[in-house]
C-alpha cells in the first residue's frame, strides 16, 4: 500500500495509553459525582483546570500567629479561578446545543470564556469596560478569537447589556449568573479540604461580582453535609474600598480601584454573598488600594507568588484581621489568590527600578551583583 492510498488514521481519542501515569483530569472529571448531571454526562469541554497548589506561607504564618495557606489560582489554564466555572458552564452549554457564548467581564471571565469557546468550537462575544482591562487579559480574549467590544461604561453596564442579549438573542450567557459557573467554582473548596485533610477555620478572598464567595460557601457546605469535613470555615470577603457596594450597602455608580478585576459597583451575587458571609459567621469588608498594593508586593517578594492586584485583596484582608486581633492563634487560614500577576505586569514594572545596562563583562557583572568586595 502506498502512502497515497493509506486509510486515514483514526482521530485521537484523548485516552491515555496503558503505561501513562496519572494526570489531573479537570474539575468535571475529578468531581463528576458532586456536579449536576447535565455537566458531566454530555460533552465535557476541559483544559484540565483546577488541581491548583495550596502553598504554605511561613512568613504570613509567623506574622499572624496562624497557619496560613495560599490557594494559587493563577496556575489554572487561563491564569485565574474562572476556568473552574467555565468548564462546567460551557460543557452544559455545548450539551444543550449552544453555538454562541457571551459574557461581560473585567478581563478574566473574558479570557477564560474565549479559551473554552475556542476549545469547543463556539463563537464568543465579550463586552468589557473601555480602557479598564489588564492588557494580558485583553490579549487572551483576542488571541483565542473572541469578538471583543469595549463598552463606553463600566462592568455593570456591560453585564446589564449581556443579560438583555441573553433574553433577546440565541446566545448563552456565561457570567456567574449562569448557575453552572457557581457549580464549577465550588470545587475550589473541595480541593482545599482534600489538601488540608479538613476544612480551614477561616477562608479569605476578594469579592467583585460576588460569585466566588457564593460558590466557595456552597462547596464547603457540601463537604460538610456529606460528612467529609467536621467543620465549616468563617468566610472573610474583601472588596476594594473604591468599589465596595456590599460594604456600603448601596451600589457604586463609578467604582474606582487599581484592582480592575474587582472594579464592580453592582454585584450580581450580592444577596447570596451576604448570606454566605453571615451564615459562616464572617464578613465582607473593604481594603484600601494602598493595602492591596502592599500585599501584592509582599506576595511576590516574600512568598514567591506573583498574583494579580485583585487577588492581593485577600492578603491585605488577612493582615487587617491579624492587626485588629480578629484571628485566633493557631487557626488554619486559607487565602485565595484568584489570578496570575502576569496578566498585568505594568504594576510590577512600575514598582521597580529600571535594570541597569552593563558591558558584557563577567567582572563587571560580578561586581554589580554584589558578589565581590568592592575593596
Ligand atoms: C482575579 O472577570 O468579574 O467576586 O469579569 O478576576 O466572583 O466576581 C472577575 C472577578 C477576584 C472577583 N479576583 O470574583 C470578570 C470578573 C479576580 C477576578 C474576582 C475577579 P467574583
Amino acid at each position: 500500500m502506498t502512502a497515497g492510498t493509506a486509510p486515514p488514521s483514526p482521530p485521537p481519542s484523548g485516552a491515555p495509553t496503558a503505561g501513562a501515569t496519572r494526570q489531573w483530569r479537570g474539575v468535571v472529571a475529578e468531581y463528576a459525582d458532586r456536579l449536576p448531571p447535565e455537566v458531566g454526562t454530555g460533552t465535557v469541554v476541559t483544559l484540565r483546570e483546577g488541581g491548583t497548589p495550596l502553598i504554605h506561607s511561613q512568613g504570613l504564618s509567623q506574622r499572624t500567629g496562624c497557619d496560613v495557606w495560599l490557594k494559587f489560582e493563577g496556575t489554572n489554564p487561563t491564569g485565574s479561578f474562572k476556568d473552574r466555572g467555565m468548564t462546567t458552564a460551557i460543557s452544559a452549554a455545548v450539551t444543550a446545543g449552544a453555538r454562541a457564548l457571551i459574557c461581560a467581564s473585567t478581563g478574566n471571565t473574558a479570557a477564560s470564556a474565549a479559551a473554552y469557546a475556542a476549545k469547543a468550537g463556539l463563537t464568543c462575544g465579550v463586552l468589557v469596560p473601555r480602557g479598564k482591562v489588564a492588557l494580558g487579559k485583553l490579549a487572551q480574549a483576542l488571541v483565542h478569537g473572541a469578538t471583543v467590544l469595549q463598552i463606553d461604561g463600566g462592568f455593570d453596564a456591560a453585564l446589564s447589556m449581556c443579560r438583555s442579549l441573553d433574553e433577546s438573542e440565541a446566545v448563552e450567557l456565561v457570567n456567574s449568573v449562569n448557575p453552572y459557573r457557581i457549580e464549577g467554582q465550588k470545587t475550589l473548596a473541595f480541593e482545599v479540604c482534600e489538601s488540608l485533610g479538613r476544612a480551614p477555620d477561616v477562608h479569605v478572598m476578594p469579592v467583585g461580582n460576588a460569585g466566588n464567595i457564593t460558590a466557595v460557601w456552597r462547596g464547603y457546605h457540601e463537604e460538610h453535609a456529606a460528612g467529609r469535613t467536621a467543620g465549616l470555615p468563617v468566610l472573610r470577603g474583601y472588596q476594594a474600598a473604591g468599589a465596595a457596594p456590599i460594604v456600603r450597602d448601596q451600589s457604586v455608580e463609578n467604582p474606582c480601584t487599581i484592582a480592575t478585576a474587582i472594579r464592580i459597583g453592582n454585584p450580581a451575587s450580592w444577596g447570596p454573598a451576604i448570606a454566605a458571609a453571615e451564615e459562616s459567621g464572617g464578613s465582607i469588608r473593604a481594603v484600601t488600594d494602598r493595602a492591596i498594593l502592599s500585599a501584592y508586593r509582599l506576595a511576590a517578594a516574600q512568598e514567591g507568588v506573583f498574583c494579580e492586584m485583585a487577588s492581593a485583596a485577600s492578603i491585605a484582608g488577612l493582615l487587617e484581621l491579624a492587626d485588629a486581633g480578629e484571628l485566633t492563634a493557631g487557626e488554619t487560614v486559607v487565602c485565595t489568590l484568584t489570578g496570575h500577576g502576569l496578566k498585568d505586569p505594568d504594576w510590577a514594572i512600575a514598582g521597580a527600578a529600571t535594570p541597569p545596562v552593563i558591558a558584557a563583562d563577567v567582572d563587571t557583572a560580578a561586581q554589580r551583583l554584589g558578589l565581590r568586595d568592592v575593596a
